[in-house]
């Protein structure tokens, strides 16, 4: 008898499980490695701060909700803003060091795109690379967890 109810607790709690996975499983179409950012009007990121699995493929959607074009580009090592910002006139240069280059996007366009979280865990930096953006603030941190 008690095996019987034991038996049926198990039973109970499975329903339960599966009753929840399914629910989760409605909402896959934002799943924790797709991400949005908008650029504000008051040259701010929002959010300022992502945080991803290292070495997991992201998908990242940059919308410009700000008056001007903004772009959005996430350094692929933890070197220096500055520096990265020094060199950004030498457009290949600079290529070379982003692990994502969203190019300038027009005031209220938006734009989707997918790449791999440096294999490292760390905080790197992403920027908007437009003249002096990026030290009006348009700079957020992508934290890759190990
Ligand atoms: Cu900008």
């Amino acid at each position: 008898m008690r095996i019987k109810q034991t038996f049926t607790a198990v039973v109970g709690l499975l329903l339960i499980a599966l009753l929840l996975s399914a629910c989760s499983g409605d909402s896959s179409s934002e799943s924790p490695n797709s991400f949005t950012v908008a650029a504000t009007e008051d040259f701010t990121y929002s959010p300022d701060t992502i945080s991803v699995a290292a070495g997991q493929e992201v998908t990242l959607t940059f919308n410009n909700e700000g008056s001007v074009e903004h772009s959005l580009n996430i350094l692929n090592s933890e070197e220096e803003l500055e520096h990265v910002l020094e060199e950004a006139h030498e457009e290949e240069e600079l290529h070379e060091e982003l692990a994502l280059e969203i190019h300038e996007i027009e005031p209220g366009a938006s734009e989707t795109k997918t790449f791999t979280a440096p294999a490292e865990a760390g905080d790197y930096i992403f920027f908007c690379s437009l003249p002096g953006h990026a030290e009006e603030g348009l700079v957020g941190t992508l934290t890759v967890t190990p």
